[in-house]
């Protein structure tokens, strides 16, 4: 990978956007809870902080609505990406490239104006021809913590968790981490999904402050998670409707890919 580390900002485009939408819990298996409260899988993790980190371990969270973030204040819409995201105030989402991922990796990047706050989206994408496991990106996570927060060193991880499945019928990856270092929290997420002789890979790094980490995972964290791909509570985006969700298709454009 390179070491340089360049980013194209595009001024976001606000937009007032006044509207908002709230899905009700309808499974009757899954009972709503007070999540404020509710324990995790990683012990040190309660509340919103614990299930966003279930969340991304593809445990179903019992939430009473769709997460939201409250108060809409613009919309963001990627002038080469097909992602639209409503952001609370004191956010701005920037367009973002990859050099070190690959020449054509593009992505957004959600901050606040102190940089306190930082959400980095590598959405779904397809490398054919290889078999990319997920830990080969866990150094270019690292070198965004360095970049981004001047990271030196190890960080002190406070859970990590490595999935390794064939559930759905073709080899998955699911490999998290929170890691503690300086005044933040940072959770990495990376999906491995691969069909087609190729692997289709996602990726998520979520960064606050310790002392926010908490309301920002509620208010802006979760509910990017949700407006990227999910649709309602407990289902992800399939838009071409052949099964393989938005995440892991290769093209969800086409109903025809992947072949398996
Ligand atoms: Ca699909």
């Amino acid at each position: 990978m390179k070491t340089n580390h360049t980013l194209f900002i595009v001024l976001t485009l606000c937009v007032l956007f006044n509207s908002c939408s709230s899905d009700n819990n309808s499974d009757p298996q899954i009972p709503i809870q007070d999540i404020s409260e509710r324990e995790s899988s990683c012990s040190d993790f309660i509340g919103y902080s614990g299930a966003y980190w279930d969340f991304v371990n593809d445990v179903v969270i019992p939430f009473a609505a769709v997460p939201e973030v409250p108060n809409i204040a613009s919309e963001f819409v990627h002038s080469q990406l097909p992602i639209t995201l409503n952001l609370p105030s004191g956010y701005v989402a920037l367009e973002a490239e990859y050099p070190e991922i690959g020449p054509d990796s593009k992505g957004v990047e959600v901050v606040n104006s102190n940089n306190s706050v930082r959400f980095t989206w590598v959405p779904p994408s397809y490398a054919p021809g290889q078999y990319i496991v997920s830990e080969d990106f866990i150094p270019w996570i690292r070198f965004l913590l360095e970049q981004n927060y001047g990271l030196s060193g190890d960080p002190t991880e406070i859970c990590s968790e490595l999935t390794q499945r064939d559930a759905f019928g073709y080899p998955q990856e699911i490999n998290t981490e929170v890691l503690s270092f300086g005044n933040f929290i940072a959770q990495s997420w990376v999906l491995t999904s691969y069909l087609d002789e190729g692997t289709t890979f996602v990726i998520a790094l979520s960064v606050a402050h310790e002392t926010d980490y908490e309301d920002v995972t509620e208010s802006l964290f979760l509910p990017l998670h949700y407006q990227l791909y999910m649709n309602g509570l407990g289902s992800q985006r399939d838009q071409d409707g052949d099964g393989f969700s938005f995440l892991v298709d290769p093209n969800d454009s086409d109903s025809n890919v992947p072949a398996n």
